[in-house]
């Protein structure tokens, strides 16, 4: 699909679309509450950043704590990499694909390879259930080309 961007800065990614997060599911789950604040990102990449495989990935978070799925803790949840997501649903579980990668065990970095050209590259924190925070954590959709 293409898109035409009409943006002065032609490196900035535009956002994923993402539903309004509600604080309960239409199952009636109560979804876990995001701390006031926090910052989901990428240490070591910028928008626009080319790399080369493998490509490594350092997850930031500030303001909350990483626990592995499974585990219900507050102020907690696991770090979901979306690879080219340009849309997501912030009430229900994240899907599992090569696209949407979990990181159950709690891990907090990640190394892949990716196929030469460009990736939008997105963090999403979950809960212990895989099903985004209220408000939803995510970090900013990046863009890396790679070599
Ligand atoms: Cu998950």
């Amino acid at each position: 699909m293409q898109q035409t961007m009409d943006r002065a800065s032609a490196s900035a990614t535009p956002p994923a679309t993402v539903t309004a997060s509600t604080p309960t599911l239409s199952s009636g789950y109560q979804k876990v509450a995001a701390a006031p604040g926090t910052r989901l990102y990428f240490v070591n990449l910028r928008d626009g950043q080319t790399v080369s495989n493998p490509v490594k990935l350092v997850f930031g978070l500030s303001g909350m704590g990483v626990a592995p799925a499974g585990v219900e803790k507050a102020g907690t949840g696991h770090h979901h990499l979306l690879i080219d997501v340009a849309a997501w649903d912030a009430n229900a579980p994240l899907p599992v694909s090569d696209q949407v990668r979990h990181f159950g065990m709690g891990q907090t970095e990640t190394t892949l390879q990716l196929a030469p050209g460009t990736h939008t590259l997105q963090l999403v924190l979950g809960d212990q259930n895989h099903i985004p925070h209220h408000p939803v954590v995510a970090s900013e959709r990046i863009t890396v080309t790679v070599k």
